[in-house]
């Protein structure tokens, strides 16, 4: 980063385009306080406003003295700021033709339009929050349920942050040590044992490899847990659909063969994202539509996290259903036993001899009964319950799960090195690649080009 880049003082809107009872324009670095006072029209000038302050007043294009707006005025200066520089915030009525005005009046006052999340970039580059923290900014901002918010919260609050930078210091004083043993090797003096080598490096090792295990969930959290509904035609699949959905989404008839298409909807149990998929019943068929619609269906069967399979209890088992069953052996499936409020014809040992070991759930969707249970398995299969608390560190970024999966190759080389007797010189050398690639994370080893690739996914005036 050229240091001329920090020297700007840059400004955008902050607030989102389109009308708004207050719009914001933020102004952060050295000539923030000047531009304002060129500007600003109140009962004092701005140059005397105490830092964290705000002040009523009038925004003046300085050219013409034409009146902009009425506004607050936000104070804060530096380094106590989100951007470690002074900061000034505009708080006018929210219209975009209106911000725009005052925009232009602050950019031809001396200040420069922010790119992409700059504001947070600056935040870095001061020192205030490591990379990972910046990250999570746009995370929470994008955040589409509950708990990813609250992820988003924990990782920009720095939890990451602290467990690579302990991850790091466990492997700094590893390194440390090995060094002494490298330049000591023949003197008589304490040095680290193989076995202690060993054992530590396994342990980090396993600290690696579980945070590379959560961003399974990272990945749910984000995009839903993938639910393919699955079953032949008139089982009732579109119905559950609807049921979880809230809303008649899906055409049901009593009709087979009604849904032709795969049909996508996001639900939320407690938190948990779910993308339901409802899917074409699943039989042979000549009609080249329906033929379509099943080969989706099967399409959707091989993405799925999670699959619901439907059965119909009120008849007995087909070899459509033995045949689809027979499909589900390696998925994680539930199965589900509708039309619960018709007389029983389905034989219900036969079909857990068919799937031995995966939930079986008794539903009616007409009369709305085993539903909750149905929420409850889902969530005890992905969550197993505990996941709900944000105190653990769930891996949510792809940048930071592939700096994990090459420190992970660093590592287990390290360990391999070691058993097989290689001098610690080399164990050094897998270290230090090691601690650049957690690095990666935190920023601490990042290039010029990975950040800006980072912040131009942001939002401007973020
Ligand atoms: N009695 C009863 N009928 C149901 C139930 N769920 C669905 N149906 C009926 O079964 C038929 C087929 O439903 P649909 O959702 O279109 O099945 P799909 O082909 O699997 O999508 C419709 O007439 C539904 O009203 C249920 O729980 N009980
Ligand atoms: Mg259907």
């Amino acid at each position: 980063m050229p240091l001329n880049m920090l020297n700007d003082t840059i400004a955008a809107i902050s607030t989102p385009v389109g009308e708004g009872g207050i719009g914001i324009i933020r102004l952060s670095g050295q000539k923030a306080i000047e531009i304002a006072e060129k500007i600003f029209e109140g009962k004092d000038r701005v140059s005397n406003f105490l830092t964290h302050t705000i002040h009523y007043g009038r925004i003046i294009d300085p050219t013409t003295s034409e009146i902009l707006d009425t506004v607050l005025l936000s104070i804060m200066l530096a380094p106590k700021t989100y951007t470690c520089e002074d900061i000034v915030e505009i708080n006018a009525h929210g219209g975009i033709i209106q911000l725009n005005r005052i925009l232009e009046t602050v950019l031809s006052s001396g200040a420069r339009l922010a790119q992409p999340g700059e504001f947070t970039k600056r935040a870095f580059l001061n020192g205030r929050i490591d990379l990972s923290q910046a990250e999570a900014v746009v995370e929470l901002i994008r955040a589409k349920t509950d708990l990813s918010a609250k992820f988003a919260l924990s990782q920009l609050t720095g939890s990451l942050y602290q467990q690579i930078s302990s991850l790091r210091q466990t492997i700094i004083s590893l390194l440390a040590e090995l060094e002494v043993s490298i330049d000591f090797y023949e003197e008589d003096i304490e040095l680290i044992t193989l076995e202690e080598v060993q054992q530590r490096l396994n342990k980090i090792s396993l600290e690696i490899k579980k945070l590379i295990e959560t961003a399974k969930y990272g990945r749910i959290l984000q995009q839903g847990v993938i639910t393919t509904i699955v079953g032949r035609p008139n089982v009732g699949k579109s119905s559950l659909l609807n049921t979880l959905v809230g809303k008649p989404r899906a055409i049901v008839t009593h009709v087979p063969g009604t849904t032709r298409d795969t049909i996508e909807e996001m639900i939320d149990i407690e938190g948990i994202p779910l993308k339901v998929i409802d899917t074409a019943g699943l039989r042979h068929t000549v009609d080249i539509v329906e033929e379509e619609g099943v080969r989706r269906a099967k399409e959707a069967l091989n993405q799925a996290d999670l699959v619901i399979f439907v059965i119909d209890g009120s008849v007995p088992l087909t070899v459509d259903d033995i045949r689809i069953m027979e499909e589900l052996k390696a998925k994680e499936a539930i199965l589900v036993i509708n039309k619960c409020d018709l007389p029983s014809r389905v034989n219900v040992p036969e079909v857990a001899k068919h799937l031995p070991s995966k939930p079986i759930i008794n539903l009616s969707v007409t009369k709305g009964s085993g539903l909750n249970q149905l929420k409850q398995t889902i969530k005890g299969i992905f969550f197993a319950g505990k996941l709900l608390s944000t105190d653990e560190i769930i891996i949510t970024n792809l940048r930071h799960k592939e700096a994990l999966a090459s420190a992970f190759e660093n590592i287990n080389s390290a360990i391999k090195g070691i058993g097989a007797n290689l001098s610690f010189e080399f164990i050094a050398i897998d270290l230090r690649e090691l601690l650049d690639n957690l690095g990666l994370i935190v920023g601490e080893t990042v290039t010029e080009d990975i950040l800006n690739e980072i912040f131009s996914n942001f939002c401007i005036g973020k």
